[in-house]
């Protein structure tokens, strides 16, 4: 039986396990990727791990969320990555050299090699034919030290394009009209393989772009394959070298077909709040517009940009709207001011920003009250824009370039057709903002330098036999981990000071968890289906743990935070019958009975202690993990002595 560009992939790096959807695989991981956000917590860990230098092939420290400073906090956090970083063999991105994604395209991801990132769009990296996987931080330490990362074996769907896209529909339409498809659950557990004659219509940016939101479907990962497309890609990186072709076998089986047809495909937009609330951008065409956002890891590449100078060219920004342009990388910003394109942008009323994810977590425009925000990102969660009660929408950046102008919700197919922008032939080299590390007789001895604002990393418990712990939160489906652990320009800041950061835990959904959850010593949160979807951030579980969280029931989880619980040594339980959420309230307390025996028999046993009532928990977890959360969590873990 012939082999998806997956399974070859997987074959080639599997260091343990079998190859059999919903079994526990071991990685061989050849490049990492940290940012700033998530960086400053990864590197804590892996400094407890006593390991001289990083065993990767490649390990990068990119600097692109928390780039305001407005005290002494994110300067301190990018001096300790710059230093960390030289001392222990990783190259380090300076502030403002562009986001990880972008930048990890352009300039390192390479057809055949695993990269995981302590970021969930680290998919991105899949339009050049990379298994590429978002992580938390500490499953990316341990892969800096050599060790493996464990996954559980995905099943593998082809998503088949056939078709060419019309002009003005682009490849953030394609994204969403899978995201339309499936919803924002319907890829947990699978990687998405992109195939079919389509897809040679696409380059790799536009590829890029629907790797990266295919992290809003829950999937393991997104993966194009590597054909000419690519070497051209390559080729114009000055990096025909990184080449090798790959592609799935002509009779490999996929465990569920979807076709697309690209011709049929019209402009798209995801409505507040979730990326899957998906419509056309034509229904929607009378609704008036605040605040336009060009950019982040999913649309600002230099062709984006490129097109979004040409609709703007000549023409006035609404005077209702406030229209900002983030470039992805430097490489984006040089190449749009050598050719004149930043002019028209400029000139247009646009505001500049920098090359940094900037408004997509919340790093400053924020929308006006209850304003309408059109943004060319990958996330529209309750909050994250930074105003509570902003409406954000999701469009390509033709659809929002056509917008900004008009006022309204505008549907670009309406506008005059633009001269043909393709892919350049070589993309402007500079890689000086990326810092190499210092030579390893050097490393011994350099320091690695600390702000104040680095406390020490939470302390989690072992598991005893059984639990007695107080409901103290019950949320409902698709909580996101903006809504755990919100981010933004006031709270990332304390992205390595965790007992500041408790303060914040579920803000948008209650306020006062934070004192509750201490107060009640160990706790228990419900949830709905698809928990802890969105973000990598293991602050998500770093913070309940703190604040004593033991275990969290839910009726699903999303694949990154159920792998976060368990590295915190938080147990993940699902709801055997989802109905038993239903009678359970917030205050109760929860008896876990023969928590080790249910632990590998797959499920818990769970008595209300008000009514008395009992029910079933499953938990599948492989014996790694169980000793993991019987050790109290991965590092507890590690120290042990654990792989
Ligand atoms: C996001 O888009 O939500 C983030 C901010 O990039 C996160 C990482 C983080 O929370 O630091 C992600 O996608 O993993
Ligand atoms: Fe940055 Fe936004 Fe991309 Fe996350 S989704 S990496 S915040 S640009």
């Amino acid at each position: 039986m012939g082999k998806t560009l997956t399974q070859k992939i997987i074959a080639s790096h599997l260091l343990s396990g079998n190859m059999t959807p919903g079994s526990e695989i071991a990685l061989r991981i050849d490049q990492t990727l940290t940012q700033d956000a998530t960086g400053t917590m990864a590197y804590l860990e892996f400094e407890t791990m006593g390991i001289p230098q990083v065993k990767t092939e490649l390990s990068v420290a990119y600097v692109d969320h928390n780039t305001l400073q407005c005290g002494f906090e994110n300067a301190d956090d990018h001096r300790y990555l710059q230093t960390v970083a030289a001392k222990y063999g990783v190259r380090f991105s300076r502030p403002g050299n562009g986001i990880c994604h972008q930048l990890h395209l352009e300039r390192f991801g390479k057809p055949g090699k695993t990269l995981i990132g302590s970021d969930s769009h680290t998919p991105t990296c899949g339009g050049l034919g990379m298994l590429a996987i978002g992580a938390g931080g500490m499953d990316v330490a341990v892969a800096m030290g050599g060790g493996a990362y464990y996954i559980t074996m995905p099943k593998i769907f082809n998503i088949r394009l056939t078709g060419k896209l019309q002009p003005f529909v682009t490849a953030k339409d394609v994204a969403l009209e899978l995201l339309r498809i499936l919803s924002v659950k319907g890829g947990v557990g699978a990687v998405m393989e992109w195939g079919g004659p389509g897809i040679a219509t696409l380059t790799v940016p536009e590829r890029a772009t629907i790797t990266n939101m295919g992290a809003e479907l829950g999937a393991t990962t997104s993966i194009f394959p590597s054909d000419e497309v690519t070497l051209q890609f390559l080729k114009a990186q000055g990096r025909a070298d990184d080449f090798m072709a790959l592609a799935a076998d002509p009779d490999a089986v996929y465990d569920r077909v979807i076709e697309i047809d690209l011709s049929s495909l019209r402009p798209l937009i995801a409505c507040p709040h979730s990326p899957d609330n998906v419509v056309t951008v034509e229904s929607l065409s009378h609704i008036a517009v605040d605040q336009v956002c060009i950019g982040s890891c999913t649309n600002s590449s230099f062709m984006d940009l490129m097109k979004v100078a040409a609709i703007l060219k000549g023409k006035t920004v609404a005077p209702g709207v406030s229209l900002s342009v983030s470039p992805g990388s430097r490489q984006v910003l040089t190449m749009l001011a050598n050719c004149g394109a930043l002019t028209d942008i400029l000139a247009s009323g646009a505001r500049l920003l920098e090359c940094a994810c900037g408004p997509c977590i919340g790093m400053g425009f924020s929308p006006n009250s209850g304003g309408v925000s059109l943004r060319t990102f990958n996330r529209n969660f309750h909050g994250r824009s930074g105003t509570k009660d902003g409406q954000v929408y999701l469009v390509s950046p033709e659809t929002a370039a056509a917008s900004a102008l008009t006022g309204f919700i505008t549907d670009p197919t309406t506008l005059a057709p633009l001269p043909a922008i393709t892919l350049p032939e070589q993309f402007a080299i500079d890689d000086s903002a990326v810092l190499a590390p210092l030579p390893a007789h050097q490393a011994a001895d350099a320091q690695v330098l600390r702000g104040p604002n680095i406390k020490e990393f939470p302390k989690s418990k072992p598991f005893a036999d059984s639990l007695e712990a107080q409901i103290v939160l019950k949320v409902g489906d698709d909580i996101t981990t903006d809504h755990i652990m919100p981010a933004g320009a006031k709270i990332l800041p304390y992205r390595s000071n965790i007992p500041h950061l408790s303060k914040f835990c579920f803000e948008v959904c209650d306020p006062d968890f934070p004192e509750r959850a201490k107060a009640a010593g160990d706790g228990i949160i419900l949830g709905g289906y698809n928990y802890g979807q969105g973000s990598s951030r293991e602050h998500a579980a770093l913070v309940p743990m703190y604040l004593g969280i033991r275990c969290v029931i839910a009726k699903s989880f999303a694949r990154i935070h159920a792998a976060n619980l368990i590295n915190a040594g938080i147990l993940p339980l699902t709801f055997q019958n989802p109905e038993d959420y239903d009678a359970l309230a917030n205050g109760s307390h929860l008896h876990l009975s023969d928590i080790r025996q249910g632990m590998s028999l797959g499920c818990v046993q769970i008595t209300d202690a008000a009514t008395g009532n009992t029910f079933s928990a499953c938990c599948e977890l492989s014996s790694r993990q169980q000793a993991i959360l019987l050790a109290g969590g991965l590092l507890n873990y590690t120290k042990e002595g654990g792989i």
